[in-house]
């Protein structure tokens, strides 16, 4: 049997993303909403046909999957994804040269790009997460997801490889920013590390 999925530590400190992420908010979003969604996939795959396969195999599957699995596989990997693509505020990141190429001639600008980012997060209706993804094609396309889907799952409307994420979920922005999604999403952008999208663009 394999080992069972595990919470790993944040790759930055919890205060580090202040004030866009509050340490309050940081601590209880990895430390309580991620923590749960690890517990209960471990619960819901113990003893199952799925219990020792990867996320993505699971995900490939994800039609055949009990919803349990599926929300707290999704939960697991969304925000182990989400982690991953920030850093400190004031980092001066951007989009790589090839990145900037493709977003200006898909969306029109980089703004513009923003833009439509923030749209489809305001626009998720209750909780999920807003997608920018490279289809097999190479070419981008923003959507939004419900819940815990994401654009690996074989039920997801797009498919693709995720360059960038963002959390909707209330959980993610009400502590700090109350019911105001809109300024979460806008803010953001200063606590994303473009190097890490322009690695998963260009990879
Ligand atoms: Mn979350």
């Amino acid at each position: 049997m394999s080992a069972p999925f595990k919470l790993d530590p944040l790759p930055f400190a919890y205060d580090a993303l202040e004030p866009v992420l509050t340490t309050e908010a940081m601590e209880l979003h990895h430390g309580k909403h991620h923590q749960a969604y690890v517990d209960n996939l471990n619960k819901a795959v113990a003893g199952t046909e799925f219990e020792g396969k990867s996320l993505e195999e699971l995900f490939a599957q994800a039609s055949k999957l009990p919803a349990a699995i599926r929300n707290n596989g999704g939960g697991h990997w969304n925000h182990r994804f989400f982690w991953d693509l920030h850093t400190t505020p004031g980092n001066n990141s951007q989009p790589s040269a090839a990145l900037k190429t493709a977003l200006d001639s898909t969306f029109g600008s980089v703004d513009n790009f923003k833009a439509e980012f923030e749209k489809a997060g305001v626009g998720q209706f209750g909780s999920g997460w807003a997608w920018l993804v490279k289809k097999a094609d190479g070419s981008l396309v923003i959507t939004g997801l419900p819940n815990q889907e994401n654009p690996l799952m074989d039920t997801s409307p797009v498919q693709g490889k995720p360059i960038l994420v963002n959390d909707v979920w209330e959980h993610a922005y009400y502590l700090t920013y109350r019911n105001r999604r809109p300024e979460y999403l806008s803010k953001w952008w200063q606590v994303l590390n473009w190097n890490k999208v322009n690695e998963l663009f260009e990879g």
